[in-house]
This record gives structure tokens, C-alpha cells and sequence, in this order.
């Protein structure tokens, strides 16, 4: 294995919060304001999430809906901006709270100088927004968002920018994600993977990932891992064992 950790690359819908409801909410609510006749109950949002993007998802729900108006890509941008509006707000009025382990690894990785970047296909004001709203402004060095990339998640563009602009070997990082598509733009990249599956995307293939755990633990309440360095054992994720999933990537 060469050197030591220098990033952990982040995915931010499902990986850091569970935000896709408020993503949810928010499309529906935009729906019901341009008269569009779509509504996305869970199940179907199960389903069109794996379409990554607002834009990307409106725009396959719009094909696969026959009564729906043929909108145009400016079109589909407009009703995506307002959409982007409406979560903006539902995120200041309800708040997020950050996912297990979360923040006390955040934390470990910036005061052991380990770079933290954001890599998501959420658009750069929800991300700003987000930061903001979980007292993270400022703690990522790289934020990568929404149109950063042309192709979006599983297409591994998002994390290559990354490794370009950190200057790194993809054997330097570890990668947080929690859906198939986020794995395999982050294993098309070369990365190491830690998957933490979200409410949306339990059920994915996750066979590829380097790590696989539900949560990333806490002290007094250690997550299961089902995959990975100590499988079937209990851990507290942190940079020492980081370290272990990019030992396990490089056997
Ligand atoms: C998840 C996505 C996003 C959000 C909605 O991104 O695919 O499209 O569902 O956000 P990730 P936008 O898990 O990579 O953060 O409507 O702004 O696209
Ligand atoms: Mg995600």
C-alpha cells in the first residue's frame, strides 16, 4: 500500500443525511406548481433515484409518463430551479441531521490533516446549504456538485475531477458513499469504497465494495460489518480503520 490516508472523498444525498425525502417533498410540491401531472410516492422515487440528477430523474419520469407534456431541456431546468428553491427552504425549516459516525469522523480526518472533499450530483446551492445547516461551511477543501461533471453517478467523472484537483492517487482516498451508483463511479475511478446503504438504496448490490456496514458507529453503539476488514465483527469507523479498507483494497 503506498503512503498514508490523504482524502476522504464523501457523497453527500443518503451518505452524510437522509435527505432524499426533503428532495421528495420538494419535486412533488414543484409538481403540483406547474400543473404537472406527476406525484412521486416512495415507491416510485425508489425507482427513479436510479436516475441521478433532479433534472436527469424529471426528465426519464416525463418519457415514462404518457399524459405528461414534452418539455423541453430549458423547460425541465425551470421546473428544476424551483424545485431547488423549495428545498432550500424545507431544509432551513426542518433541518438535517447528520448520519451516525459522521461528524466524529469529519472531525478525526481534518485534525489529522486527511483533505475532505464532497463529491455529490446534488446541485452546488443544496450542498452549500447543507454544510451550512450541519455547522460543516468551510471543513471541505473540495466540493464538487450537480452539473460539475457532464455525466453524472455511476459514470466515474465526478471522482477522476477529484482526484485531478486534489492532486491525488486513487490509493491516497477513501471513498463514503451509499447507493450502487455511487460505487461504481467511485470503483471507475480506481477508488477504495465504504458503502453505508441508506433508506433508499438497502437493498442494492453491493458485492464490489471494499467495506460495507449499515452506519458508521458511534462509541456505545459500534456498526456490524457485513463486508470487509473484521467481517462479522462490530467497529467504531474511524481513520485507523479507513486505513484497514484500503489495506483490504490493495490485497
Ligand atoms: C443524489 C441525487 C440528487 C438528489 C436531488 O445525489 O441523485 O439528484 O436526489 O438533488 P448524491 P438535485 O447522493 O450523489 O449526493 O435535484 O439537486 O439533483
Ligand atoms: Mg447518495
Amino acid at each position: 500500500m503506498v503512503g498514508k490516508l490523504k482524502a476522504l472523498l464523501w457523497d453527500l444525498d443518503g451518505t452524510l443525511a437522509e435527505t432524499e425525502e426533503l428532495h421528495r417533498e420538494a419535486f412533488n410540491r414543484a409538481f403540483d406548481y406547474f400543473g404537472l401531472p406527476l406525484y412521486w410516492d416512495q415507491e416510485t422515487y425508489a425507482r427513479l433515484l436510479w436516475t441521478t440528477g433532479g433534472k436527469e430523474r424529471l426528465k426519464r419520469a416525463l418519457e415514462e409518463t404518457p399524459r405528461a407534456p414534452g418539455l423541453s431541456w430549458e423547460e425541465i431546468a425551470e421546473v428544476h430551479r424551483y424545485k431547488t428553491e423549495l428545498y432550500l427552504k424545507l431544509l432551513r425549516e426542518e433541518g438535517v441531521t447528520l448520519r451516525p459516525g459522521v461528524r466524529r469522523v469529519l472531525l478525526e480526518a481534518q485534525e489529522a490533516g486527511v483533505a475532505l472533499a464532497l463529491c455529490t450530483t446534488t446541485s452546488p446551492e443544496n450542498a452549500e446549504a447543507f454544510l451550512e445547516g450541519t455547522g460543516l461551511s468551510g471543513w471541505f477543501s473540495l466540493v464538487l456538485a450537480g452539473d460539475a461533471v457532464e455525466r453524472k453517478k455511476p459514470d466515474p467523472g465526478i471522482y477522476l475531477l477529484a482526484q485531478k484537483r486534489l492532486g491525488l492517487a486513487p490509493e491516497e482516498g477513501v471513498v463514503v458513499e451509499d447507493s450502487l451508483n455511487g460505487l461504481l463511479s467511485a470503483l471507475g475511478a480506481g477508488f477504495p469504497v465504504l458503502i453505508t446503504p441508506s433508506l433508499y438504496t438497502l437493498d442494492q448490490d453491493y458485492r464490489e465494495a471494499h467495506a460495507l456496514l449499515p452506519h458508521l458507529g458511534e462509541p456505545g453503539n459500534p456498526a456490524p460489518v457485513l463486508q470487509g476488514p473484521r467481517a462479522g465483527g462490530r467497529v467504531v469507523v474511524d481513520l485507523s480503520y479507513l486505513e484497514e479498507v484500503r489495506g483490504w483494497w490493495s490485497t
